[in-house]
């Protein structure tokens, strides 16, 4: 079906364009590794291209397919590569664009290895890196160099929230020839499309809001256009970054119910936040909600929502967090976010613990931050859940 003039929860559910022989109304799991040529001819003319056919699943296959083009579409992408993980997603966008001599330029809060990966492996590789706050463009602008080719995105960023102006970074970023690509994992493609506002690539993690049921581990890149696509395609499948169709199969399964999720959770963490920020014992909140947030304008600006995520301190600072953190019975404390669960975890001390203390500290990401992720269950119980684990701190 052609859902390209339609809306976006239409599209959830429709786009994709894989439509099976049998007449399954849902695409099945193609769970094969390879696929059968009709005749030694037909193999050869898929192999050149001559003629479109499936070959061999990490190189392309029905069920992964159908996820990669739903999501390139809600993007406004070109076209979609899945793999294995969000980390596979970010290094084949690493691994695409930078060689020997090259520098890239990254937002300073990232989520901990898509920093860490850079700054431990990639020097081995002759790659050249400045982490800075992109929040700040005039920061970006400084750290320019002939010799830069990606500038990496993440907003609002893993845990901090910080938001960059996508506009402004993507306009200088191409006026220095200068590849954007922009992990829009905490949005999703329902509450930001980088793309409108100029980006080249977007990552998820689908491991987090596109699958949405904290039951696989999986990743996406969808690029602006074929040149750039055909490239990380290249690479993708030749390091077998691909996803396993059975994981595709329950990210498109999940991705089908997107809009109602993240409305519900959003719904949530507005009330949330604001139940946070008029607490006696919390010390800070950022949420791109509050007005309070240092880009609140902007993010109404550029984002259809503020989203699901909030990062907040405890007076008392980490031993209160813990408190808060331990003492909490609805919401699961584990890292990972964007499921249907509420999630608290503590960056400092898990998904930021392998950056150096100064990496964290440059990037506001204090002892004292603990990162909720909003889920479904009903609001009066998160809240009620949160109101008795604060009084024990
Ligand atoms: N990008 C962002 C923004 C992420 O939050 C994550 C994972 C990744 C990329 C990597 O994706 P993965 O390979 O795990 O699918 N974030 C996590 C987090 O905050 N807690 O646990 C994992």
């Amino acid at each position: 079906m052609d859902t390209s003039n339609k809306g976006f929860s239409s599209k959830l559910i429709h786009a994709g364009g894989i439509t099976d022989e049998k007449g399954s109304a849902v695409t099945p799991i193609y769970q094969t590794s390879t696929f059968r040529f009709k005749n030694a001819d037909q193999g050869a003319r898929f192999f050149s291209g001559e003629e479109k056919g499936y070959i061999y699943t990490r190189l392309g296959n029905p069920t992964i397919e159908d996820l990669e083009n739903t999501v390139a579409e809600l993007e406004k992408a070109y076209g979609g590569l899945a793999t294995a993980s969000g980390m596979a997603a970010v290094n084949t966008v690493y691994q695409t664009l930078l060689g020997t001599g090259d520098h890239m330029i990254g937002h300073n809060a990232l989520y901990g290895p898509s920093r860490g990966v850079m700054e431990k492996h990639y020097p081995k590789l002759g790659v050249e890196f400045d982490f800075i706050d992109a929040t700040k463009i005039e920061e970006i602008e400084k750290v320019i160099k002939p010799n830069t080719k990606l500038l990496y995105l993440e907003t609002p960023a893993n845990p901090t929230m910080g938001v960059t102006d996508l506009k402004a970074a993507c306009d200088l970023a191409r006026k220095h020839n200068i590849i954007t690509c922009v992990d829009n994992t905490f949005c999703s493609p329902y509450l930001q499309r980088p793309i409108e506002f100029g980006a080249d690539i977007v990552l998820h993690s689908m491991t987090k809001f596109i699958n949405g049921h904290a039951d696989i581990v999986g990743g996406i890149v969808v690029a602006r256009d074929k040149t750039l696509f055909e490239e990380l395609k290249y690479v993708m499948i030749n390091m077998g970054f691909n996803i396993d169709p059975h994981q595709a199969f329950l990210a498109r399964r999940g991705l089908k119910t997107l809009a109602i999720r993240i409305d519900r959770a959003q719904k949530s963490a507005i009330k949330v936040a604001t139940f946070l920020e008029s607490h006696p014992k919390v010390e800070w909140v950022l949420y791109p909600g509050l007005k309070s947030h240092p880009q609140y304008e902007l993010g109404k600006k550029q984002m259809d929502g503020p989203g699901a995520m909030i990062s907040f301190g405890v007076k008392g600072g980490l031993e209160a967090g813990k408190k808060v953190m331990d003492n909490l019975k609805l919401a699961v404390l584990a890292v990972s976010l964007g499921g249907v669960e509420t999630l608290i975890q503590h960056p400092a001390s898990m998904t930021h613990s392998k950056l150096s203390k100064e990496a964290r500290e440059s990037a506001g990401i204090s002892d004292g931050l603990v990162r909720y992720s909003i889920g479904i269950e009903n609001v009066e119980d998160i809240i009620d859940d949160l109101e008795q684990a604060l009084e024990k701190a």
